[in-house]
């Protein structure tokens, strides 16, 4: 989603801002723009292509400044056009005073608009972000801290804005209320970004802005005040992101590349769990896991598909009561809180803006005790919460999320036997069979990738299909749901995921011989029930395409296409049959020639309610 970095130096910041921009490609991002303090004007480039094309852009007109601001823009109001493509100015274009970029959503833009309508403005784009630049405008009176901190307050909604004005050459404003923003303080030249990582290379001295900041950058100097106007002491971290994106190497795509990275990261998620340890979750966790009696897990997407499962394992194996709640729905239902609860969050980016939200709800409901699962350590849910477990995924590039979710499960099988543990529920001799069977499990998904050939034959098929349905039991069912939705994402055939017993309460109806039913078959207690339900699938003449363990007595016939999982895996088998599901996704897709990595309509990090 929408990336923003902005610049106070004394050299030209034209590679700095583009370089940034290019590090928050992964966001996703359907435009860009940059706008620069040029000879006393404001001068911009926008693109609705790629960082790349707006950097010959820039070049071909030799756009070069001290001060400026940049933006890749996932638009929220307003088609992803140029003229709505940040940054905007104000009052307009040609005679631009204000420069203005913006990630989130204001909420009272309709209202704003009307108003500045009425004063004068003329608006050049659809999108709510140009009311503030005109609000900064109007609001105008020499000092451009001072302004900004009052044009703010007249905003709702969630915002990280970054502003400079033609009048003050060597000064950007930005401000933040419920979207991310950091400040990189360098060597007589300051910085702003929507995450370290667009720094990377430029500053590794961050402060992570907090909710209501607003912050003064010039040459050498940072102000900040919080929401109250007050000076505000920020610490200044010494971070060191990632740089960015690994090369392709021999795969077509980084979805394809990151699915086969699994073992290897699965195994970096794990490297160091000698044993069972509260500690792996933090300082005080034992204290923490001790004094709860329920988990409140609270994800959006993939993330949430994850908790499901988790929800499974840990009711069956530590005994702890579970609810999984789409983090969207939660913040803005009535329910009925427990300060003895754990809240789980889980997140690949930390910087979801729907489950930060969800945290904070829970948190303004007494519930203290908040553990995140997150990839990227230097984000706002991990500094948010009191515990938390990192999965060392690495970048994940590709809009669909695959490693980002596996390293989550193993992180939350990981929490599992912690509560068992913790409980007095797991035996020496359990922990030392559940450690093992982790360990084995890159192995066991090498395995699984092996598979690639005979799933590429069954993808074939589903290119020409435009509906499929999927169908797993137990622990299964939101392995299920992550097929289903992996499908949809990247291939953008219609699938919908059910617990298989509930078939005949409705999605019967829907099957014939033209719809492909996807069944995930481990040989475990509910395989007799299955079987069932794929006899009333095939009794209605719809094709099965069965993952069965190599133990489930499935064979293949007439209308039932059965691929071979290597091992029956226990408790982990979710983590080896989604791999399959991602495979049949990613080789759908590809034999329909979709963009693989940068679905239609889809961003990688969600910043945006
Ligand atoms: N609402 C603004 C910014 C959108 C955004 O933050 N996306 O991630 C717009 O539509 O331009």
């Amino acid at each position: 989603m929408c990336g923003i970095v902005g610049a106070v130096a004394q050299r030209n910041i034209t590679p700095i801002l583009v370089e940034g921009l290019k590090r928050l490609e992964y966001r996703g991002y359907d435009s860009c723009g940059v706008a620069l303090h040029v000879n006393g004007k404001l001068e911009r480039s926008r693109s609705t292509s790629r960082v790349a094309d707006l950097e010959k852009q820039l070049a071909e007109v030799g756009l070069d400044g001290f001060t400026g601001i940049a933006h890749t823009r996932w638009a929220t109001h307003g088609a992803p056009a140029s003229h709505n493509a940040h940054p905007h100015f104000s009052p307009n274009s040609d005679n631009a005073r204000i420069a203005l970029v913006h990630n989130g959503i204001i909420e009272n833009h309709d209202e704003l608009r009307a108003e500045l309508t009425a004063l004068g403005y003329v608006f050049q784009s659809q999108t709510d972000t140009e009311v503030i630049a005109h609000l900064v405008d109007h609001m105008y009176q020499g000092d451009l801290f001072d302004t900004v901190q009052q044009a703010v307050k007249r905003l709702h909604g969630a915002y990280a804005i970054a502003v400079f004005c033609r009048e003050e050459p060597h000064r950007v404003v930005a401000a933040r209320q419920g979207s991310p923003l950091i400040v990189g303080l360098g060597q007589g030249e300051n910085f702003v970004a929507s995450d370290a990582m667009a720094l990377a290379g430029t500053t590794d001295q961050i402060i992570y802005l907090e909710e209501g900041d607003v912050v003064d950058l010039q040459l050498g100097r940072t102000w900040i005040v919080d929401v109250n106007g007050r000076p505000a002491e920020r610490a200044v971290k010494t971070v060191h992101a990632h740089t960015g994106a690994a090369e392709l190497g021999p795969y077509r795509h980084y979805m394809q590349k990151e699915i086969f990275e699994q073992p290897r990261v699965i195994g970096d998620t794990l490297e160091g769990v000698t044993g069972v340890m509260p500690e792996l979750f933090g300082d005080g966790a034992y204290q923490v896991f001790k004094q709860i009696d329920k988990v409140l897990i609270l994800a959006c997407g993939t993330s949430y598909y994850s908790g499901l499962t988790a929800k499974y394992w840990i009711e069956s194996i530590a005994k702890v009561p579970v609810n999984v709640e789409i983090a969207s729905e939660y913040r803005y239902r009535d329910s009925v809180p427990d300060p003895k609860t754990l809240v789980v969050t889980i997140s690949q980016s930390g910087e979801t803006a729907d489950t930060l939200a969800a945290l904070k709800h829970a948190r303004s409901l007494g519930m203290e005790h908040t553990l995140t699962i997150c990839n990227v350590a230097t984000s706002a849910m991990v500094r948010e919460c009191k515990l938390a477990y990192i999965t060392r995924a690495g970048v994940e590039v590709g809009v669909a999320s695959t490693k980002a979710f596996t390293t989550q499960l193993a992180a939350l099988f990981l929490l599992t036997l912690t509560l068992a543990q913790v409980n007095g529920r797991l035996t020496d001799e359990e922990e030392s069979n559940h450690l093992k069977a982790m360990r084995h499990l890159p192995s066991a998904i090498t395995a699984v990738l092996a598979l690639e050939p005979q799933i590429i034959a069954w993808a074939d098929d589903f290119a020409r299909k435009e509906n499929a349905l999927f169908l797993g039991r137990g622990m299964h069912y939101p392995i299920a749901l992550e097929g289903a939705l992996k499908l949809k994402e990247i291939s953008y055939i219609h699938a919908e995921a059910y617990p298989a017993g509930e078939l005949k309460h409705g999605p019967l109806a829907l099957v014939t011989e033209e719809m492909p039913v996807v069944t995930i078959a481990p040989n475990d207690t509910l395989i007799e029930k299955l079987k069932s339900n794929m006899q009333e699938v095939r009794a209605r003449g719809g094709q099965l395409y069965v993952f069965a363990d190599a133990d489930s007595r499935i064979t293949s016939g007439d209308g039932v296409h059965v691929i071979r999982m290597p091992e029956n895996y226990g408790q982990l088998s979710p983590i080896l049959h989604v791999v399959s599901l991602q495979l049949l996704a990613y080789h759908s897709a590809l034999a329909r020639g979709t963009d693989v990595d940068k679905p239609r309509n889809l961003a990688k990090s969600v910043t945006v309610e």
